[in-house]
């Protein structure tokens, strides 16, 4: 049985669920707990990163080479194009969600966090007690509030701009690359969890995100877009444990 070692709301191991789901592979869940858990994927890994899939005496680190590992034990659905061009591009748009994407999201929704108690408390893990919890919540947004100024959703904000270029590129089109679901369309809708929590996070988290881009009007379809791709892949998911 296939092990993966995540945080629940790390878009990266959300990239990895889903293409699990894509290809109906059966796999355990194992919650990290961050920071002391961590320990645990050190030993495991050699890196205190997650996520880790663990198969028998396979253990492989980082969302990408894990895709490529599934590739490999379950080819179909396949999710890395065959078709040079195609596999170019998916690599591209992959690499540019796990770095770019990826950095913006985390600094747009830390900054949301800052300055909304509910978002912040809904995002502390589930082991850390109530009491605790409801002290985090209260503490004073300026206390917190290091990001405070970093980000700008203006017109020009470079994050905004791609969102908006994604936006487009889904608008008419079901897949970012070629005619089937690729790990492009994983890697984008996963760091998308970010800026606005999808449905399959839970009902504590599930719509909320980063003020002025998950309710920004423009970006509508592009949310709606990763909706579906969740309904698509929740067709399989009943092996999930
Ligand atoms: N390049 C890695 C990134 C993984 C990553 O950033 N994981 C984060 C969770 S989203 C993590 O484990 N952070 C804890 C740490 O860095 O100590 C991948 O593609 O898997």
């Amino acid at each position: 049985m296939l092990e993966l070692y995540q945080f629940r709301y790390s878009p990266f191991c959300l990239k990895i669920r889903m293409a699990l789901q894509a290809k109906e592979l059966s796999c355990r869940i194992i919650e990290v707990v961050p920071g002391v858990g961590q320990f645990n994927i050190f030993r495991l890994s050699g890196q205190r990163q997650v996520p880790i899939l663990k198969d028998r005496d396979n253990v492989i680190s980082g969302s990408s080479e894990i895709i490529e590992y599934l590739e490999e034990i379950k080819p179909e659905p396949q999710l890395i194009p065959s078709n040079p061009k195609e596999a170019a591009q998916v690599h591209l748009i992959e690499n540019w969600a796990d770095t770019t994407f990826s950095n913006a999201a985390k600094k747009a929704l830390l900054k949301s966090a800052t300055l909304n108690k509910d978002l912040r408390v809904a995002l502390l893990p589930n082991e850390i007690p109530s009491s605790i919890k409801e002290f985090l919540g209260k503490l004073p947004c300026e206390a917190i509030n290091e990001f405070g100024s970093l980000i700008n959703y203006g017109e020009d904000s470079s994050l905004l701009k791609s969102l908006k270029n994604l936006s487009n590129l889904v608008h008419e089109k079901e897949w970012l690359v070629g005619n089937s679901l690729s790990v492009a369309d994983l890697a984008v809708a996963a760091q998308l969890s970010l800026i606005k929590f999808p449905t399959s996070s839970g009902e504590v988290i599930s719509g909320k995100g980063c003020k002025g881009l998950a309710d920004d009007p423009k970006l509508k379809n592009l949310f709606t877009w990763r909706d579906q791709l969740e309904l698509y892949l929740l067709q399989n998911s009943s092996y999930m444990m």
